[in-house]
C-alpha cells in the first residue's frame, strides 16, 4: 500500500490529523492497535480549548459537540471552606467547551468513516523504517498478515506507550521528566453534577475535582495514593471522601449514585525533544504528557495537530517545507507553557506527602492571592482558556 501520510494511532490526535488532511485532499492511513470499542471505552479529558473546538469545525465534525457541548464562562476553586470563581469570560473573553474526549473520538471516527477513510485495527508490531530517508515506510502485522506502507510522512500519534518516541534515536531524543507522588482516582456516575461549574478542590485531605458530561453524567476525581487500586474504593468510600474534601454546602446537594466507570491515573509531566525525525513527526501524548489538572493534555494534542497539518499542507500545494522545519519547535514553545501552567496548577491544589508546615502556608498564601487579585486571576484564566496557537 502507499499513502502521502501514515498515521500511528487512532486516538484523538490522529484520527483529528487523518480528518483534516483528508479535507484538504491529502490522504493518509491511520494504523490503530486496539478496536475501535476499547479507544472509545476509555474515559479521560472533559474540558477543550477554543482551539481545539475551531479545529473540531474546520474538520466538519462540531455540530454534535455544539449541540451537545456546554460552554463554560468560568470554574470554581475551593480551600477548605473557602470558595472563589474565576470567570474566564470576564477575564479573557474566552470561554471552554466541556465535552468528553470520548465523544470527540466518536465524531472523529464517524467523520473518517463517512468519508471512506482507511483505517486499519488492531494491527501488531508495527516498525518504523527510513525516517531519516525520502522514502520512509511501515511494516506491521495485522491478524498475523505481514503489511506494508510505503509514505512520504509518519506521525506519530500513539500515546506515551507508543512505539514512535522509541523510533526516535537515544542519541538524538532528550527526555524531560517529573513523575508525581500521588494519582487521580476517577469516577463516571450517571448523577447530576454537583456544580454548574467544575470545582477544584484543595482540602487537608487532598485534591478533588467535580466535573461532567453532561447535565445527567458527572466525573469526579480524588487525589490518592500511587499504591491505591480502584476496586479497593467502594462507591460508598468514594463519595465519602469526595464529600469531606469539597466545601460543605457543595457536598450536602452532592447526588451520588453507582459509578459505571472508576479507574486510577498516575500524574507525570513529560516531554520529549525534538518532536520530529527526518520524515517521522510526534503528535500529542507520544511527545508530551501533563498532568490532568490544568486541562490539556488533549489540548495540547491539537495544537501539535493544527502545527502539522499546516505544515504538511504547505508542503503538498508550494512544496515549501518551511512548515514541517519549525514544527518541532513551534509546537515545544505552546507544549512547555502548557507543562508549566499543569505543573503550577497540580502544584497549587494537591497535598503532596513531603510537604512541610513551611510549605503548606506558602500554598494557603498562593491561594488566598489569586481569590483576591484580578492579575493573578487573568494569568490563571489565560492559561486554562489555552494560549495561543
Ligand atoms: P492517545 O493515547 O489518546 O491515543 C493513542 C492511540 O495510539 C491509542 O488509541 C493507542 O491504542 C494507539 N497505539 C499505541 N501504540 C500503538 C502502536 N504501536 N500501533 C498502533 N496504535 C498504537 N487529558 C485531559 O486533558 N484531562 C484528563 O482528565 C485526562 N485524563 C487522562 C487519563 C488517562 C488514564 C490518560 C492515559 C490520559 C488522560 N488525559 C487527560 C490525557 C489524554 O486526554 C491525552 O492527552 C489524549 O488521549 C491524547 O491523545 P493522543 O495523542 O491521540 O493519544
Ligand atoms: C474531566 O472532566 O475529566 C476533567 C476536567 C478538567 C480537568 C481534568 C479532567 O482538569
Amino acid at each position: 500500500m502507499r499513502t502521502q501520510v501514515a498515521i500511528i494511532g487512532g486516538g484523538p490526535s490522529g484520527l483529528l490529523l487523518s480528518q483534516l488532511l483528508h479535507r484538504r485532499g491529502i490522504d493518509s492511513i491511520v494504523l490503530e492497535r486496539k478496536t475501535k470499542a476499547y479507544v472509545l471505552s476509555r474515559i479521560r479529558a472533559g474540558v477543550l480549548e477554543q482551539g481545539l473546538v475551531r479545529l473540531m469545525e474546520e474538520a466538519g465534525c462540531a455540530s454534535r459537540m455544539q449541540a451537545e457541548g456546554f460552554t463554560h464562562d468560568g470554574t470554581l476553586i475551593s480551600y477548605g471552606e473557602e470558595l472563589f470563581r474565576i470567570d474566564f469570560k470576564e477575564l479573557t473573553g474566552t470561554p471552554v467547551m466541556v465535552y468528553g474526549q470520548t465523544e470527540v473520538t466518536r465524531d472523529l471516527y464517524a467523520a473518517r468513516e463517512a468519508a471512506g477513510g482507511q483505517i486499519e485495527y488492531e494491527v501488531d508490531d508495527v516498525t518504523i523504517h527510513g525516517a531519516e530517508t525520502d522514502a520512509p515506510y511501515l511494516t506491521y502485522t495485522i491478524h498475523g498478515e505481514a503489511r506494508r506502507i510505503d509514505c512520504d510522512f509518519i506521525a506519530g500519534c500513539d500515546g506515551f506507550h507508543g512505539v514512535s518516541r522509541r523510533s526516535i534515536p537515544d542519541t538524538i531524543r532528550t527526555e524531560y521528566e517529573k513523575v508525581y507522588p500521588f494519582g487521580w482516582l476517577g469516577i463516571l456516575s450517571e448523577t447530576p453534577p454537583v456544580s454548574d461549574e467544575l470545582i477544584y478542590a484543595n482540602s487537608e485531605r487532598g485534591f478533588a475535582l467535580c466535573s461532567m458530561r453532561n447535565d445527567q453524567l458527572s466525573r469526579y476525581y480524588i487525589q490518592c495514593k500511587l499504591s491505591d487500586r480502584p476496586e479497593a474504593w467502594s462507591d460508598e468510600a468514594f463519595w465519602d471522601e469526595l464529600k469531606r474534601r469539597i466545601p460543605a454546602d457543595q457536598a450536602a446537594q452532592l447526588v451520588t449514585g453507582p459509578s459505571i466507570e472508576k479507574s486510577i491515573a498516575p500524574l507525570r509531566s513529560f516531554v520529549t525533544e525534538p518532536m520530529r525525525w527526518g520524515r517521522l513527526f510526534l503528535c500529542g501524548d507520544a511527545a508530551h504528557i501533563v498532568p490532568p489538572t490544568g486541562a490539556k493534555g488533549l489540548n495540547t494534542a491539537a495544537s501539535d495537530v493544527h502545527y502539522l497539518y499546516h505544515g504538511l499542507v504547505q508542503y503538498y500545494a508550494d512544496g515549501s517545507s518551511d512548515g514541517i522545519d519549525a514544527y518541532s519547535q513551534k509546537a515545544l514553545a505552546r507544549i512547555w507553557k502548557a507543562e508549566r501552567f499543569s505543573w503550577w496548577f497540580s502544584s497549587l491544589m494537591h497535598r503532596y506527602p513531603d510537604q512541610t508546615e513551611f510549605d503548606h502556608k506558602m500554598q494557603m498564601a498562593d491561594l488566598a492571592f489569586l481569590q483576591s487579585n484580578r492579575a493573578a486571576q487573568q494569568a490563571m484564566a489565560e492559561n486554562y482558556v489555552g494560549l495561543p496557537y
